[in-house]
Protein backbone atom coordinates (compact mmCIF):
# COMPACT_ATOMS: atom_id res chain seq x y z
CA UNK A 1 0.00 0.00 0.00
CA UNK A 2 0.98 3.23 -0.82
CA UNK A 3 2.77 4.74 2.56
CA UNK A 4 1.04 7.66 4.61
CA UNK A 5 4.06 9.99 4.67
CA UNK A 6 2.38 11.80 7.49
CA UNK A 7 3.44 9.07 9.62
CA UNK A 8 7.27 8.74 8.85
CA UNK A 9 7.45 12.90 9.74
CA UNK A 10 5.69 11.90 12.78
CA UNK A 11 8.25 9.50 13.15
CA UNK A 12 10.80 11.50 12.42
CA UNK A 13 10.27 14.20 14.64
CA UNK A 14 9.52 16.80 11.96
CA UNK A 15 6.11 18.79 11.70
CA UNK A 16 3.38 18.28 8.92
CA UNK A 17 2.30 21.02 7.55
CA UNK A 18 -1.33 21.09 6.11
CA UNK A 19 -3.50 23.00 3.87
CA UNK A 20 -7.62 23.25 4.16
CA UNK A 21 -9.95 23.31 1.62
CA UNK A 22 -13.17 24.77 2.30
CA UNK A 23 -14.02 25.71 -1.33
CA UNK A 24 -16.24 22.93 -2.93
CA UNK A 25 -13.58 22.66 -6.13
CA UNK A 26 -11.59 19.78 -7.42
CA UNK A 27 -9.57 22.78 -9.31
CA UNK A 28 -9.45 24.38 -5.95
CA UNK A 29 -8.35 21.16 -4.36
CA UNK A 30 -5.54 21.06 -7.09
CA UNK A 31 -4.10 24.03 -6.61
CA UNK A 32 -3.75 23.88 -3.02
CA UNK A 33 -2.57 19.96 -3.02
CA UNK A 34 0.12 21.13 -5.59
CA UNK A 35 1.53 23.96 -3.15
CA UNK A 36 3.96 22.38 -1.41
CA UNK A 37 1.76 21.64 1.74
CA UNK A 38 2.16 17.88 3.54
CA UNK A 39 -0.87 16.90 3.94
CA UNK A 40 -4.82 18.86 2.62
CA UNK A 41 -7.67 18.84 4.69
CA UNK A 42 -11.24 18.63 2.66
CA UNK A 43 -13.76 20.16 5.33
CA UNK A 44 -16.92 18.74 5.14
CA UNK A 45 -18.25 20.10 8.49
CA UNK A 46 -17.73 23.93 7.75
CA UNK A 47 -16.55 23.85 4.72
CA UNK A 48 -18.37 23.22 1.47
CA UNK A 49 -18.02 20.33 -0.19
CA UNK A 50 -20.84 17.28 -0.07
CA UNK A 51 -19.62 13.75 -0.75
CA UNK A 52 -19.77 14.15 -4.68
CA UNK A 53 -17.69 17.13 -4.28
CA UNK A 54 -15.24 15.70 -1.53
CA UNK A 55 -14.82 12.26 -4.18
CA UNK A 56 -13.71 14.62 -6.71
CA UNK A 57 -11.20 16.77 -4.75
CA UNK A 58 -9.99 13.42 -3.31
CA UNK A 59 -9.02 12.60 -7.07
CA UNK A 60 -7.49 16.09 -7.78
CA UNK A 61 -5.30 15.23 -4.84
CA UNK A 62 -4.20 12.16 -6.29
CA UNK A 63 -1.65 13.71 -8.48
CA UNK A 64 -0.08 16.23 -5.91
CA UNK A 65 2.22 15.18 -3.32
CA UNK A 66 -0.08 16.39 -0.32
CA UNK A 67 -1.66 13.27 1.73
CA UNK A 68 -5.36 13.98 1.27
CA UNK A 69 -7.32 13.99 4.94
CA UNK A 70 -11.01 14.88 5.18
CA UNK A 71 -12.32 16.25 8.51
CA UNK A 72 -16.37 14.82 8.14
CA UNK A 73 -19.31 16.44 9.46
CA UNK A 74 -20.04 14.39 12.86
CA UNK A 75 -19.20 11.11 14.12
CA UNK A 76 -21.12 8.70 12.02
CA UNK A 77 -19.72 5.05 11.00
CA UNK A 78 -21.54 5.73 7.37
CA UNK A 79 -19.86 8.82 6.76
CA UNK A 80 -16.46 8.24 8.04
CA UNK A 81 -16.44 5.13 5.69
CA UNK A 82 -17.66 7.13 2.81
CA UNK A 83 -14.88 8.96 2.62
CA UNK A 84 -12.32 6.20 3.88
CA UNK A 85 -13.48 4.66 1.02
CA UNK A 86 -13.09 7.33 -1.74
CA UNK A 87 -9.88 7.62 -0.74
CA UNK A 88 -9.00 9.57 2.03
CA UNK A 89 -5.53 8.58 4.15
CA UNK A 90 -6.84 10.28 7.51
CA UNK A 91 -10.07 11.84 9.34
CA UNK A 92 -10.34 14.36 11.74
CA UNK A 93 -13.88 14.01 13.70
CA UNK A 94 -15.17 16.96 15.02
CA UNK A 95 -16.94 17.73 18.45
CA UNK A 96 -15.18 14.25 20.23
CA UNK A 97 -16.83 14.95 23.93
CA UNK A 98 -16.19 11.39 25.86
CA UNK A 99 -13.96 8.35 25.64
CA UNK A 100 -16.85 6.66 24.38
CA UNK A 101 -17.25 8.94 21.20
CA UNK A 102 -13.90 8.65 20.60
CA UNK A 103 -13.91 5.06 20.55
CA UNK A 104 -16.52 4.69 18.31
CA UNK A 105 -14.78 7.21 16.14
CA UNK A 106 -11.59 5.53 16.34
CA UNK A 107 -13.51 2.16 15.65
CA UNK A 108 -15.24 3.33 12.62
CA UNK A 109 -11.87 4.34 10.79
CA UNK A 110 -10.34 0.24 11.26
CA UNK A 111 -11.34 -3.06 10.26
CA UNK A 112 -11.85 -5.88 12.79
CA UNK A 113 -8.52 -7.44 11.53
CA UNK A 114 -5.24 -8.43 13.28
CA UNK A 115 -6.64 -8.29 17.02
CA UNK A 116 -8.08 -4.11 16.12
CA UNK A 117 -11.42 -3.82 17.35
CA UNK A 118 -12.74 -2.02 14.70
CA UNK A 119 -16.29 -1.06 13.10
CA UNK A 120 -15.07 -0.11 9.66
CA UNK A 121 -16.75 -1.85 6.82
CA UNK A 122 -15.40 -3.78 3.81
CA UNK A 123 -15.52 -2.17 0.17
CA UNK A 124 -12.29 0.88 -0.24
CA UNK A 125 -13.44 1.22 -3.91
CA UNK A 126 -10.88 4.19 -4.30
CA UNK A 127 -8.81 3.15 -1.46
CA UNK A 128 -7.45 0.40 -3.52
CA UNK A 129 -6.87 2.28 -6.77
CA UNK A 130 -4.62 5.06 -4.29
CA UNK A 131 -3.29 2.75 -2.09
CA UNK A 132 -2.77 -0.32 -3.93
CA UNK A 133 -3.87 -3.93 -3.84
CA UNK A 134 -3.10 -4.82 -0.35
CA UNK A 135 -4.72 -1.80 1.17
CA UNK A 136 -6.86 -4.14 3.02
CA UNK A 137 -3.77 -4.96 4.71
CA UNK A 138 -2.34 -1.89 5.56
CA UNK A 139 -5.31 0.17 6.08
CA UNK A 140 -5.50 0.13 9.98
CA UNK A 141 -1.68 1.33 10.34
CA UNK A 142 -1.60 3.95 7.10
CA UNK A 143 -4.80 5.92 8.06
CA UNK A 144 -4.53 8.44 10.29
CA UNK A 145 -7.26 8.73 12.97
CA UNK A 146 -7.37 12.40 14.87
CA UNK A 147 -10.39 13.17 17.47
CA UNK A 148 -10.93 17.17 17.73
CA UNK A 149 -10.71 18.60 21.18
CA UNK A 150 -12.85 21.78 21.21
CA UNK A 151 -15.40 21.33 23.81
CA UNK A 152 -15.63 21.44 27.69
CA UNK A 153 -16.73 17.75 27.86
CA UNK A 154 -14.10 16.83 24.82
CA UNK A 155 -11.11 18.59 27.24
CA UNK A 156 -12.20 17.34 30.93
CA UNK A 157 -12.26 14.06 29.25
CA UNK A 158 -9.24 14.43 27.34
CA UNK A 159 -6.48 12.02 28.98
CA UNK A 160 -9.02 9.20 28.79
CA UNK A 161 -9.62 10.31 25.29
CA UNK A 162 -5.72 10.33 23.98
CA UNK A 163 -5.68 6.84 25.39
CA UNK A 164 -8.17 5.28 22.91
CA UNK A 165 -5.68 2.37 20.98
CA UNK A 166 -7.74 3.55 17.48
CA UNK A 167 -6.54 7.25 17.89
CA UNK A 168 -3.46 8.35 16.52
CA UNK A 169 -3.88 11.67 17.55
CA UNK A 170 -5.98 14.54 18.49
CA UNK A 171 -6.80 17.59 16.95
CA UNK A 172 -7.57 21.41 18.78
CA UNK A 173 -10.20 23.30 16.89
CA UNK A 174 -9.35 26.27 18.91
CA UNK A 175 -12.32 28.42 17.86
CA UNK A 176 -15.16 26.19 19.42
CA UNK A 177 -12.58 25.72 22.33
CA UNK A 178 -12.42 29.73 22.94
CA UNK A 179 -16.41 29.72 22.84
CA UNK A 180 -16.76 26.60 25.70
CA UNK A 181 -14.05 28.74 27.81
CA UNK A 182 -16.26 31.58 27.85
CA UNK A 183 -13.44 33.38 25.82
CA UNK A 184 -15.35 33.55 22.49
CA UNK A 185 -14.49 32.30 18.92
CA UNK A 186 -11.64 34.54 18.34
CA UNK A 187 -9.71 34.70 21.47
CA UNK A 188 -6.11 34.96 21.14
CA UNK A 189 -4.15 31.30 20.93
CA UNK A 190 -1.87 33.21 23.90
CA UNK A 191 -4.78 33.84 25.99
CA UNK A 192 -4.16 32.05 29.48
CA UNK A 193 -7.11 30.27 29.84
CA UNK A 194 -6.99 29.12 25.81
CA UNK A 195 -3.35 28.76 26.15
CA UNK A 196 -3.40 26.30 29.17
CA UNK A 197 -6.29 24.45 27.51
CA UNK A 198 -4.08 23.80 24.49
CA UNK A 199 -1.04 22.63 26.81
CA UNK A 200 -3.15 20.26 28.19
CA UNK A 201 -4.59 18.87 25.15
CA UNK A 202 -1.06 18.39 23.71
CA UNK A 203 0.37 16.84 27.43
CA UNK A 204 -2.44 13.97 27.00
CA UNK A 205 -1.56 13.49 23.35
CA UNK A 206 2.08 13.24 24.55
CA UNK A 207 1.45 10.84 27.64
CA UNK A 208 -0.58 8.26 25.50
CA UNK A 209 2.25 8.50 22.96
CA UNK A 210 0.22 9.95 20.47
CA UNK A 211 0.53 13.22 18.09
CA UNK A 212 -1.19 17.03 18.74
CA UNK A 213 -2.51 18.81 15.22
CA UNK A 214 -4.36 22.11 15.46
CA UNK A 215 -6.08 24.46 13.33
CA UNK A 216 -4.57 27.99 12.97
CA UNK A 217 -6.17 31.17 12.08
CA UNK A 218 -2.71 32.67 11.00
CA UNK A 219 0.59 31.37 9.71
CA UNK A 220 1.56 33.17 12.82
CA UNK A 221 0.24 31.37 14.96
CA UNK A 222 0.91 28.26 13.56
CA UNK A 223 4.68 28.74 13.71
CA UNK A 224 3.86 29.46 17.47
CA UNK A 225 2.06 26.01 17.61
CA UNK A 226 5.24 24.19 15.64
CA UNK A 227 7.33 26.22 18.24
CA UNK A 228 5.66 24.34 21.02
CA UNK A 229 5.84 21.26 19.63
CA UNK A 230 2.40 20.47 17.38
CA UNK A 231 3.38 17.94 15.20
CA UNK A 232 0.54 19.00 12.87
CA UNK A 233 -0.79 23.07 11.81
CA UNK A 234 -2.90 24.35 9.15
CA UNK A 235 -2.40 27.86 8.37
CA UNK A 236 -5.72 28.88 7.64
CA UNK A 237 -7.94 27.78 4.90
CA UNK A 238 -8.71 28.43 0.93
CA UNK A 239 -11.24 30.89 1.47
CA UNK A 240 -8.89 33.43 3.81
CA UNK A 241 -6.39 33.29 1.81
CA UNK A 242 -8.28 34.28 -1.43
CA UNK A 243 -9.88 36.79 0.69
CA UNK A 244 -6.71 38.33 2.14
CA UNK A 245 -5.07 38.16 -1.21
CA UNK A 246 -8.15 40.19 -2.59
CA UNK A 247 -8.04 43.02 0.04
CA UNK A 248 -4.01 43.37 -0.56
CA UNK A 249 -4.88 43.68 -3.91
CA UNK A 250 -7.57 45.97 -3.74
CA UNK A 251 -5.08 47.98 -1.04
CA UNK A 252 -2.91 48.46 -3.83
CA UNK A 253 -4.86 49.75 -6.24
CA UNK A 254 -7.29 51.95 -3.71
CA UNK A 255 -5.08 52.51 -1.28
CA UNK A 256 -7.05 54.08 2.31
CA UNK A 257 -5.80 57.71 1.94
CA UNK A 258 -5.04 57.75 -1.52
CA UNK A 259 -2.37 61.59 -2.03
CA UNK A 260 -4.24 63.86 -4.03
C1 LIG B 1 -12.36 25.20 15.56
O1 LIG B 1 -11.46 26.03 15.73
O2 LIG B 1 -13.31 25.06 16.32
C2 LIG B 1 -12.32 24.37 14.38
O3 LIG B 1 -13.10 23.46 14.27
C3 LIG B 1 -11.32 24.69 13.31
O4 LIG B 1 -11.80 24.37 12.05
MG1 LIG C 1 -14.70 23.50 15.58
Amino acid sequence: MKTNRLFDLFRSGQPAVSGWLSIDSAYAAELVGSSGFDAVVIDCQHGMAGHAQMVAMLQALTHTTAVPLVRVSQNNLAEINRALDAGAYGIICPLINSAAEALAFGRACRYPVDGMQGDRSFGPARGLLVGGADYPQHANTQLLALAMIETQAGLEAVEAIAAVTQLDGLFIGPSDLGIALGLGPGAAHDHPVLAAAMRRIQAAAQAAGKVTGIWCGSAEMARDMLAQGLQLVVPGHDAIWLKAEIARRLAVLRPPNPVR
